[in-house]
Protein backbone atom coordinates (compact mmCIF):
# COMPACT_ATOMS: atom_id res chain seq x y z
CA UNK A 1 0.00 0.00 0.00
CA UNK A 2 2.88 2.55 0.90
CA UNK A 3 4.01 2.57 -2.66
CA UNK A 4 1.23 3.83 -3.87
CA UNK A 5 0.86 7.54 -5.42
CA UNK A 6 -2.93 8.33 -4.66
CA UNK A 7 -4.70 11.91 -4.98
CA UNK A 8 -7.78 12.61 -3.32
CA UNK A 9 -9.98 14.56 -5.40
CA UNK A 10 -12.29 16.80 -3.33
CA UNK A 11 -9.93 16.41 -0.48
CA UNK A 12 -11.30 19.45 1.72
CA UNK A 13 -15.01 17.94 1.58
CA UNK A 14 -16.89 15.72 4.22
CA UNK A 15 -16.22 12.50 1.78
CA UNK A 16 -12.35 13.54 1.55
CA UNK A 17 -11.45 14.35 4.63
CA UNK A 18 -13.08 11.13 6.18
CA UNK A 19 -11.05 9.08 3.60
CA UNK A 20 -8.04 11.25 5.03
CA UNK A 21 -8.30 9.75 7.86
CA UNK A 22 -8.93 6.53 7.31
CA UNK A 23 -5.48 6.62 5.39
CA UNK A 24 -4.04 8.00 8.70
CA UNK A 25 -5.23 5.06 10.71
CA UNK A 26 -3.63 2.84 8.22
CA UNK A 27 -0.16 4.59 8.35
CA UNK A 28 -0.32 6.00 4.85
CA UNK A 29 2.45 8.04 4.08
CA UNK A 30 2.33 11.43 3.19
CA UNK A 31 5.00 11.90 0.56
CA UNK A 32 2.65 9.60 -1.75
CA UNK A 33 -0.45 11.74 -1.13
CA UNK A 34 -1.82 14.59 -3.52
CA UNK A 35 -4.67 16.91 -2.11
CA UNK A 36 -6.51 17.93 -4.85
CA UNK A 37 -9.73 20.90 -4.66
CA UNK A 38 -11.26 23.56 -6.19
CA UNK A 39 -9.43 26.76 -7.15
CA UNK A 40 -10.73 28.13 -4.01
CA UNK A 41 -8.96 26.03 -1.62
CA UNK A 42 -5.84 25.71 -3.84
CA UNK A 43 -2.74 26.74 -1.94
CA UNK A 44 -4.40 26.26 1.55
CA UNK A 45 -3.24 23.53 3.96
CA UNK A 46 -4.43 19.71 5.50
CA UNK A 47 -2.17 18.87 8.49
CA UNK A 48 -1.72 15.02 7.89
CA UNK A 49 0.70 13.54 11.12
CA UNK A 50 2.95 15.84 11.14
CA UNK A 51 3.55 17.01 7.92
CA UNK A 52 1.64 19.88 6.02
CA UNK A 53 0.24 18.79 2.77
CA UNK A 54 -0.94 21.86 0.15
CA UNK A 55 -4.24 21.56 -1.73
CA UNK A 56 -3.84 21.67 -5.52
CA UNK A 57 -5.71 22.78 -8.34
CA UNK A 58 -8.31 20.39 -9.95
CA UNK A 59 -7.78 22.60 -13.12
CA UNK A 60 -3.47 22.17 -13.17
CA UNK A 61 -2.73 19.10 -11.38
CA UNK A 62 -1.28 16.39 -13.62
CA UNK A 63 -2.91 13.05 -12.81
CA UNK A 64 0.41 10.90 -13.96
CA UNK A 65 1.79 11.68 -11.21
CA UNK A 66 -0.76 9.30 -9.31
CA UNK A 67 -1.66 5.83 -9.49
CA UNK A 68 -5.15 5.92 -7.99
CA UNK A 69 -7.53 8.82 -7.68
CA UNK A 70 -10.19 8.83 -5.50
CA UNK A 71 -12.93 11.41 -6.68
CA UNK A 72 -15.56 12.95 -4.29
CA UNK A 73 -16.15 16.12 -5.53
CA UNK A 74 -19.53 15.46 -7.18
CA UNK A 75 -20.50 14.82 -10.62
CA UNK A 76 -19.77 17.46 -12.78
CA UNK A 77 -16.06 16.97 -11.54
CA UNK A 78 -16.43 12.84 -12.33
CA UNK A 79 -17.45 14.12 -15.96
CA UNK A 80 -15.01 16.47 -16.45
CA UNK A 81 -11.95 15.02 -14.90
CA UNK A 82 -11.99 11.33 -14.76
CA UNK A 83 -11.20 10.34 -18.54
CA UNK A 84 -7.81 12.52 -18.22
CA UNK A 85 -7.09 11.10 -14.83
CA UNK A 86 -7.50 7.67 -17.41
CA UNK A 87 -5.45 8.97 -20.32
CA UNK A 88 -2.62 9.46 -17.65
CA UNK A 89 -2.73 5.91 -16.14
CA UNK A 90 -4.57 7.06 -12.87
CA UNK A 91 -7.56 4.82 -11.93
CA UNK A 92 -10.28 6.71 -10.68
CA UNK A 93 -12.49 5.16 -7.49
CA UNK A 94 -15.62 7.69 -7.90
CA UNK A 95 -17.86 8.77 -4.97
CA UNK A 96 -20.45 10.51 -7.50
CA UNK A 97 -23.42 8.84 -9.49
CA UNK A 98 -21.94 10.02 -12.30
CA UNK A 99 -20.96 6.82 -13.11
CA UNK A 100 -22.82 4.35 -11.28
CA UNK A 101 -25.33 3.39 -14.03
CA UNK A 102 -23.00 3.36 -16.55
CA UNK A 103 -23.70 -0.32 -18.20
CA UNK A 104 -19.43 -0.59 -19.19
CA UNK A 105 -18.55 0.46 -15.43
CA UNK A 106 -18.20 -1.84 -12.00
CA UNK A 107 -20.41 -0.30 -9.19
CA UNK A 108 -18.61 -1.86 -6.08
CA UNK A 109 -19.43 -2.87 -2.45
CA UNK A 110 -16.99 -5.30 -1.39
CA UNK A 111 -18.11 -7.68 0.87
CA UNK A 112 -21.46 -8.26 -2.14
CA UNK A 113 -19.87 -8.16 -5.55
CA UNK A 114 -16.10 -7.21 -4.72
CA UNK A 115 -15.03 -10.53 -7.24
CA UNK A 116 -15.76 -8.15 -10.37
CA UNK A 117 -12.84 -6.49 -9.43
CA UNK A 118 -10.71 -9.59 -10.39
CA UNK A 119 -11.20 -9.28 -14.22
CA UNK A 120 -10.93 -5.72 -14.58
CA UNK A 121 -8.20 -4.31 -16.39
CA UNK A 122 -6.70 -0.60 -15.20
CA UNK A 123 -6.38 2.00 -15.40
CA UNK A 124 -10.64 1.96 -14.57
CA UNK A 125 -13.09 4.02 -13.77
CA UNK A 126 -14.61 2.26 -10.87
CA UNK A 127 -17.66 3.65 -9.40
CA UNK A 128 -18.85 3.88 -5.32
CA UNK A 129 -23.01 3.55 -4.98
CA UNK A 130 -24.53 6.02 -2.55
CA UNK A 131 -24.43 5.75 1.14
CA UNK A 132 -27.75 4.67 1.77
CA UNK A 133 -27.18 1.81 -1.33
CA UNK A 134 -23.85 0.46 0.43
CA UNK A 135 -25.57 0.04 3.81
CA UNK A 136 -28.59 -1.87 2.53
CA UNK A 137 -26.42 -4.11 0.05
CA UNK A 138 -24.61 -5.30 3.12
CA UNK A 139 -27.35 -6.15 5.29
CA UNK A 140 -29.33 -8.03 2.23
CA UNK A 141 -26.56 -10.38 1.05
CA UNK A 142 -27.15 -13.05 3.76
CA UNK A 143 -31.34 -12.66 3.24
CA UNK A 144 -30.42 -13.11 -0.62
CA UNK A 145 -28.06 -15.78 -1.04
CA UNK A 146 -30.15 -17.44 1.55
CA UNK A 147 -33.60 -17.07 0.24
CA UNK A 148 -33.78 -15.17 -2.88
CA UNK A 149 -35.18 -11.64 -2.45
CA UNK A 150 -37.84 -10.90 -4.43
CA UNK A 151 -39.11 -7.25 -3.20
CA UNK A 152 -37.34 -4.35 -0.43
CA UNK A 153 -39.33 -1.47 1.35
CA UNK A 154 -37.17 0.68 3.23
CA UNK A 155 -37.63 4.39 4.36
CA UNK A 156 -34.19 5.63 5.47
CA UNK A 157 -33.59 8.00 7.90
CA UNK A 158 -30.16 10.12 6.24
CA UNK A 159 -27.72 12.27 8.51
CA UNK A 160 -26.87 15.97 7.30
CA UNK A 161 -23.38 14.74 6.57
CA UNK A 162 -24.77 12.82 3.65
CA UNK A 163 -25.49 16.16 2.23
CA UNK A 164 -22.26 17.51 2.59
CA UNK A 165 -19.85 19.87 4.97
CA UNK A 166 -22.17 22.49 4.69
CA UNK A 167 -25.34 20.92 5.74
CA UNK A 168 -23.42 19.78 8.87
CA UNK A 169 -22.67 23.33 9.86
CA UNK A 170 -26.40 24.62 8.92
CA UNK A 171 -27.51 21.90 11.08
CA UNK A 172 -25.26 23.00 14.21
CA UNK A 173 -25.77 26.34 13.62
CA UNK A 174 -29.49 26.32 13.17
CA UNK A 175 -29.69 24.16 16.65
CA UNK A 176 -27.38 26.61 18.44
CA UNK A 177 -29.69 29.57 17.38
CA UNK A 178 -33.00 28.37 18.25
CA UNK A 179 -31.66 27.20 21.95
CA UNK A 180 -30.24 30.83 21.90
CA UNK A 181 -33.58 32.02 20.95
CA UNK A 182 -32.04 33.66 18.14
CA UNK A 183 -33.06 34.66 14.46
CA UNK A 184 -32.13 31.56 12.04
CA UNK A 185 -32.08 30.86 8.48
CA UNK A 186 -31.71 28.19 5.98
CA UNK A 187 -29.45 27.72 3.29
CA UNK A 188 -29.07 24.16 2.01
CA UNK A 189 -31.91 22.48 2.89
CA UNK A 190 -35.40 23.73 1.50
CA UNK A 191 -36.70 24.60 5.18
CA UNK A 192 -35.41 24.10 8.69
CA UNK A 193 -33.41 20.85 9.65
CA UNK A 194 -32.96 21.51 13.00
CA UNK A 195 -35.52 19.67 15.43
CA UNK A 196 -37.46 18.55 12.35
CA UNK A 197 -37.35 15.80 9.49
CA UNK A 198 -37.52 16.61 6.32
CA UNK A 199 -39.64 13.68 3.97
CA UNK A 200 -37.29 14.61 0.56
CA UNK A 201 -33.18 13.87 -0.10
CA UNK A 202 -32.36 15.32 -4.16
CA UNK A 203 -35.21 16.58 -6.08
CA UNK A 204 -38.30 14.85 -7.18
CA UNK A 205 -38.27 12.89 -10.56
CA UNK A 206 -40.99 12.55 -12.93
CA UNK A 207 -41.78 9.54 -11.37
CA UNK A 208 -42.29 11.47 -7.97
CA UNK A 209 -40.11 9.49 -6.56
CA UNK A 210 -36.69 11.42 -5.57
CA UNK A 211 -33.77 11.49 -6.57
CA UNK A 212 -31.48 9.45 -3.46
CA UNK A 213 -35.33 7.14 -3.52
CA UNK A 214 -34.29 5.84 -7.39
CA UNK A 215 -30.30 5.44 -6.60
CA UNK A 216 -31.27 2.46 -3.73
CA UNK A 217 -33.72 1.21 -6.40
CA UNK A 218 -31.04 0.90 -9.13
CA UNK A 219 -27.91 0.39 -7.97
CA UNK A 220 -29.34 -2.45 -5.73
CA UNK A 221 -30.37 -4.59 -8.66
CA UNK A 222 -27.05 -3.78 -10.99
CA UNK A 223 -24.88 -4.70 -7.25
CA UNK A 224 -26.61 -8.38 -6.66
CA UNK A 225 -27.45 -8.69 -10.62
CA UNK A 226 -30.33 -9.40 -9.68
CA UNK A 227 -34.26 -8.02 -10.56
CA UNK A 228 -34.67 -7.30 -7.01
CA UNK A 229 -37.79 -4.49 -6.38
CA UNK A 230 -36.85 -1.62 -4.18
CA UNK A 231 -38.81 0.52 -3.35
CA UNK A 232 -37.94 3.71 -0.70
CA UNK A 233 -38.77 6.79 0.92
CA UNK A 234 -36.02 8.45 2.16
CA UNK A 235 -36.28 11.40 4.82
CA UNK A 236 -33.47 13.86 6.01
CA UNK A 237 -33.34 13.69 9.94
CA UNK A 238 -31.41 16.04 12.37
CA UNK A 239 -28.67 13.91 12.81
CA UNK A 240 -24.58 15.16 12.18
CA UNK A 241 -23.41 11.51 10.84
CA UNK A 242 -24.63 7.86 10.07
CA UNK A 243 -28.28 6.64 8.19
CA UNK A 244 -30.62 4.21 9.65
CA UNK A 245 -32.75 2.33 7.50
CA UNK A 246 -35.96 0.72 8.16
CA UNK A 247 -36.05 -1.97 5.62
CA UNK A 248 -39.03 -4.87 5.36
CA UNK A 249 -38.41 -7.49 2.87
CA UNK A 250 -39.72 -10.64 0.63
CA UNK A 251 -38.39 -13.44 -0.06
CA UNK A 252 -39.20 -16.39 -2.50
CA UNK A 253 -38.44 -19.10 0.15
CA UNK A 254 -39.51 -19.23 3.85
CA UNK A 255 -36.66 -16.99 6.30
CA UNK A 256 -35.51 -19.08 8.70
CA UNK A 257 -34.24 -16.27 11.26
CA UNK A 258 -31.83 -18.74 13.19
CA UNK A 259 -30.09 -19.63 9.98
CA UNK A 260 -30.33 -15.88 8.86
CA UNK A 261 -28.73 -15.02 11.90
CA UNK A 262 -25.81 -17.55 11.70
CA UNK A 263 -25.18 -16.00 8.06
CA UNK A 264 -24.93 -12.27 9.64
CA UNK A 265 -22.53 -13.68 11.98
CA UNK A 266 -20.12 -14.67 9.45
CA UNK A 267 -20.34 -12.17 7.00
CA UNK A 268 -17.78 -9.42 6.85
CA UNK A 269 -18.81 -5.95 7.76
CA UNK A 270 -22.20 -6.79 8.92
CA UNK A 271 -22.73 -7.10 12.86
CA UNK A 272 -25.93 -8.12 14.44
CA UNK A 273 -27.29 -5.79 17.83
CA UNK A 274 -30.45 -8.26 18.49
CA UNK A 275 -30.97 -7.90 21.88
CA UNK A 276 -31.77 -4.35 23.66
CA UNK A 277 -28.86 -5.31 26.49
CA UNK A 278 -26.99 -2.00 25.08
CA UNK A 279 -30.04 -0.68 23.43
CA UNK A 280 -30.33 -1.31 19.54
CA UNK A 281 -28.35 0.01 17.45
CA UNK A 282 -28.02 4.02 16.78
CA UNK A 283 -26.31 6.27 14.33
CA UNK A 284 -24.46 7.69 17.33
CA UNK A 285 -24.21 4.74 19.64
CA UNK A 286 -23.24 2.16 16.67
CA UNK A 287 -22.80 3.77 13.42
CA UNK A 288 -20.62 7.12 13.75
CA UNK A 289 -16.99 6.80 12.79
CA UNK A 290 -17.63 2.71 12.61
CA UNK A 291 -16.85 0.89 9.21
CA UNK A 292 -19.35 -1.58 9.33
CA UNK A 293 -22.92 -2.19 9.13
CA UNK A 294 -25.33 -2.32 12.35
CA UNK A 295 -28.56 -4.59 12.18
CA UNK A 296 -31.06 -4.87 14.90
CA UNK A 297 -35.02 -5.40 15.86
CA UNK A 298 -34.62 -8.18 13.28
CA UNK A 299 -38.09 -10.39 13.18
CA UNK A 300 -40.28 -12.02 11.15
CA UNK A 301 -43.56 -10.84 9.67
CA UNK A 302 -46.28 -11.52 12.03
CA UNK A 303 -48.75 -13.13 8.85
CA UNK A 304 -46.08 -14.56 6.14
CA UNK A 305 -43.04 -16.60 6.60
CA UNK A 306 -41.73 -14.77 3.38
CA UNK A 307 -41.24 -11.71 5.05
CA UNK A 308 -39.19 -9.98 7.45
CA UNK A 309 -38.40 -6.45 8.82
CA UNK A 310 -35.18 -5.10 10.87
CA UNK A 311 -33.42 -1.73 11.23
CA UNK A 312 -29.66 -0.85 10.49
CA UNK A 313 -27.41 1.93 10.77
CA UNK A 314 -23.94 2.58 9.12
CA UNK A 315 -21.40 5.57 8.44
CA UNK A 316 -22.62 7.06 5.57
CA UNK A 317 -19.28 9.15 5.30
CA UNK A 318 -16.95 5.72 6.15
CA UNK A 319 -19.22 2.53 4.59
CA UNK A 320 -21.23 4.60 2.55
CA UNK A 321 -18.46 6.61 0.74
CA UNK A 322 -14.68 6.64 1.99
CA UNK A 323 -14.18 3.16 3.49
CA UNK A 324 -16.10 1.31 1.26
CA UNK A 325 -13.42 3.51 -1.69
CA UNK A 326 -10.84 2.26 0.30
CA UNK A 327 -11.48 -1.43 0.69
CA UNK A 328 -12.01 -1.14 -3.53
CA UNK A 329 -8.37 0.28 -3.07
CA UNK A 330 -6.99 -2.17 -0.89
CA UNK A 331 -8.64 -5.35 -3.22
CA UNK A 332 -6.82 -3.44 -6.34
CA UNK A 333 -3.72 -3.71 -4.10
CA UNK A 334 -3.79 -7.11 -3.37
CA UNK A 335 -4.30 -8.40 -6.35
CA UNK A 336 -3.13 -6.00 -9.35
CA UNK A 337 -0.43 -4.14 -7.59
CA UNK A 338 1.50 -4.84 -11.17
CA UNK A 339 -1.16 -2.72 -12.92
CA UNK A 340 -1.65 0.10 -10.59
CA UNK A 341 2.98 0.47 -10.10
CA UNK A 342 3.74 2.96 -12.60
CA UNK A 343 7.10 4.04 -10.51
CA UNK A 344 10.37 3.74 -12.01
CA UNK A 345 10.65 -0.18 -11.32
CA UNK A 346 7.96 -0.82 -13.64
CA UNK A 347 9.90 0.19 -16.87
CA UNK A 348 12.95 -3.10 -15.85
CA UNK A 349 9.87 -6.07 -16.11
CA UNK A 350 8.12 -7.58 -12.98
CA UNK A 351 8.28 -4.56 -10.74
CA UNK A 352 8.51 -7.21 -7.80
CA UNK A 353 11.22 -9.23 -9.64
CA UNK A 354 13.30 -5.29 -10.30
CA UNK A 355 13.34 -5.14 -6.82
CA UNK A 356 14.53 -8.38 -5.30
CA UNK A 357 17.21 -7.85 -8.00
CA UNK A 358 18.40 -4.56 -6.67
CA UNK A 359 17.91 -6.18 -2.89
CA UNK A 360 20.18 -8.90 -4.02
CA UNK A 361 22.90 -5.82 -5.30
CA UNK A 362 22.51 -4.24 -2.07
CA UNK A 363 23.44 -7.33 0.07
CA UNK A 364 26.77 -7.89 -2.54
CA UNK A 365 27.68 -3.93 -1.95
CA UNK A 366 27.08 -4.39 1.54
CA UNK A 367 24.50 -2.26 2.31
CA UNK A 368 22.58 -4.06 4.50
CA UNK A 369 20.14 -1.30 5.33
CA UNK A 370 19.18 -0.21 2.06
CA UNK A 371 18.64 -4.32 1.01
CA UNK A 372 15.77 -4.79 3.76
CA UNK A 373 13.92 -1.60 2.92
CA UNK A 374 13.94 -2.73 -0.53
CA UNK A 375 12.56 -6.46 0.70
CA UNK A 376 10.00 -5.04 3.20
CA UNK A 377 8.63 -3.20 -0.05
CA UNK A 378 8.36 -6.11 -1.68
CA UNK A 379 6.11 -7.99 1.33
CA UNK A 380 3.82 -5.08 0.92
CA UNK A 381 3.60 -5.27 -2.75
CA UNK A 382 1.77 -8.93 -2.58
CA UNK A 383 4.67 -10.89 -4.03
CA UNK A 384 3.87 -14.48 -5.61
CA UNK A 385 4.86 -17.22 -4.04
CA UNK A 386 8.50 -17.64 -5.14
CA UNK A 387 8.79 -14.10 -5.14
CA UNK A 388 8.01 -14.49 -1.53
CA UNK A 389 10.58 -16.94 -0.69
CA UNK A 390 13.10 -15.39 -2.45
CA UNK A 391 12.67 -12.04 -0.50
CA UNK A 392 12.38 -14.68 3.16
CA UNK A 393 15.91 -15.79 1.95
CA UNK A 394 17.66 -12.48 1.14
CA UNK A 395 15.88 -11.68 4.37
CA UNK A 396 17.92 -14.61 6.37
CA UNK A 397 21.02 -13.76 4.30
CA UNK A 398 21.17 -10.57 5.35
CA UNK A 399 20.55 -11.34 9.26
CA UNK A 400 23.07 -14.31 8.94
CA UNK A 401 25.51 -11.76 7.89
CA UNK A 402 24.89 -9.62 11.08
CA UNK A 403 24.89 -11.73 13.53
P1 LIG B 1 -18.75 18.32 0.16
O1 LIG B 1 -18.55 18.23 1.62
O2 LIG B 1 -19.61 19.42 -0.34
O3 LIG B 1 -17.31 18.40 -0.56
C1 LIG B 1 -17.15 18.61 -1.93
C2 LIG B 1 -15.69 18.54 -2.31
O4 LIG B 1 -15.58 18.64 -3.73
C3 LIG B 1 -14.84 19.67 -1.73
O5 LIG B 1 -13.54 19.19 -1.46
C4 LIG B 1 -14.79 20.65 -2.88
O6 LIG B 1 -13.63 21.49 -2.88
C5 LIG B 1 -14.70 19.72 -4.06
N1 LIG B 1 -15.17 20.38 -5.29
C6 LIG B 1 -16.41 20.84 -5.55
N2 LIG B 1 -16.43 21.40 -6.79
C7 LIG B 1 -15.19 21.29 -7.28
C8 LIG B 1 -14.57 21.68 -8.51
N3 LIG B 1 -15.24 22.31 -9.48
N4 LIG B 1 -13.25 21.41 -8.69
C9 LIG B 1 -12.55 20.79 -7.72
N5 LIG B 1 -13.07 20.39 -6.54
C10 LIG B 1 -14.38 20.65 -6.33
O7 LIG B 1 -19.41 16.99 -0.43
P2 LIG B 1 -19.25 15.46 0.10
O8 LIG B 1 -20.36 15.17 1.03
O9 LIG B 1 -17.84 15.25 0.53
O10 LIG B 1 -19.61 14.65 -1.22
C11 LIG B 1 -18.69 14.51 -2.29
C12 LIG B 1 -19.23 13.51 -3.30
O11 LIG B 1 -19.39 12.23 -2.66
C13 LIG B 1 -20.60 13.85 -3.89
O12 LIG B 1 -20.63 13.41 -5.22
C14 LIG B 1 -21.56 13.02 -3.03
O13 LIG B 1 -22.76 12.72 -3.70
C15 LIG B 1 -20.73 11.77 -2.82
N6 LIG B 1 -21.09 11.01 -1.63
C16 LIG B 1 -21.24 11.63 -0.46
C17 LIG B 1 -21.56 10.88 0.66
C18 LIG B 1 -21.77 11.53 2.00
O14 LIG B 1 -22.19 10.83 2.94
N7 LIG B 1 -21.47 12.81 2.16
C19 LIG B 1 -21.69 9.50 0.57
C20 LIG B 1 -21.50 8.87 -0.68
C21 LIG B 1 -21.20 9.66 -1.75
P3 LIG B 1 -13.66 23.00 -2.31
O15 LIG B 1 -13.67 22.86 -0.81
O16 LIG B 1 -12.41 23.59 -2.83
O17 LIG B 1 -14.90 23.61 -2.84
C1 LIG C 1 -27.23 11.81 0.95
N1 LIG C 1 -26.66 11.28 -1.33
O1 LIG C 1 -28.06 12.58 0.51
C2 LIG C 1 -26.14 11.54 -0.03
C3 LIG C 1 -25.17 10.54 0.39
N2 LIG C 1 -24.44 10.04 -0.69
O2 LIG C 1 -27.25 11.35 2.09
Amino acid sequence: MSNIKLAIVGATGAVGREFLRILAEQQFPAENLFLVASSKSAGKAIKYFEKIIEIEDLQLFDFGKASVAFFSAGSSVAESHASQAIEKGCTVIDNSSFFRNRDDLELIVPEVNGSRLEDLNLPAIIANPNCSTAQMVVALKPFHDLFKIKRVDVATYQSVSGTGQSASEELKEQSRKILDGEEHSNNVYPVQIAFNALPLAGDILENNYSEEEMKLTIETKKIFSDDIEVSATCVRVPVQRGHGEVIHLETEKEINLEEVKDSINNQNGLILCDSDEDFFPTPVTHAEKSNEVFIGRLRKDLWKDNRANFWIVSDNLRKGAAWNSYQILSSLIKNKSHELLNDEYAEVGDPIDARLNLAVSYIEMGKAYDAKAIIYEVFDLSPNFEQKNKADSLLQKINDQGS
